[in-house]
């Protein structure tokens, strides 16, 4: 894991984008965004359930398994959206990017590889992304599949019920 903000300089997505300017663990942790590397599997189980989650499933983007949709489908990850829900991501394979907005409505840019996993808060706008290998395996973890649905960001998302509540949350 290596978190960062990001350089907002035009260019591909799956590129560093690295400012230089790094961003600790606990600055994550103050936008509620919570990182642990987990090695093994039953560890991650007993996270996913302490936390409730009834739901997983197992995703791999890359060009080999995705063949020709995988262009489309690393750009529509890339649209800045929230949740209605938490989601977990731990990371089996390969590598990606997750950019989370900061309080400041920057992105904060977090390298995840092998064994990483993160958990965003319901409400916290985010984007996908892989890198420049052009490969990830994840466990995707979800408590309640309706609330899973990417909300794409719109003035609709910014007066959404669990985006305020996020921003009331991280006010206190
Ligand atoms: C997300 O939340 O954008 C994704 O699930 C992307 C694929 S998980 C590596
Ligand atoms: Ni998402």
């Amino acid at each position: 894991m290596k978190a960062y903000w990001f350089d907002n300089v035009e260019g591909d997505q799956r590129l560093p984008h690295d400012s230089g300017r790094a961003v600790d663990p606990s600055y994550l942790a103050n936008l509620g965004v919570l990182y642990h590397h987990i090695i093994s599997q039953s560890d991650v189980d007993t996270l996913a359930a302490q936390r409730s989650y009834k739901n997983r499933d197992e995703i791999t983007v890359s060009p080999s398994v995705m063949g020709a949709i995988y262009e489309e489908k690393v750009k529509s990850f890339f649209h800045e959206h929230l949740h209605e829900d938490e989601e977990i991501r731990y990371i089996l394979d390969g590598a990606g990017f997750f950019d989370v907005r900061s309080e400041g409505d920057e992105w904060v840019r977090i390298w995840l590889e092998k064994g990483d996993l993160i958990v965003l808060p319901a409400g916290i706008y985010h984007r996908f992304t892989t890198d420049e290998g052009n490969y990830i395996k994840a466990m995707r973890l979800f408590k309640e599949e309706p609330k899973w649905t990417p909300l794409n960001r719109s003035a609709e998302t910014d007066a959404n019920s669990y985006r305020k509540e996020y921003l009331t949350t991280r006010q206190s």
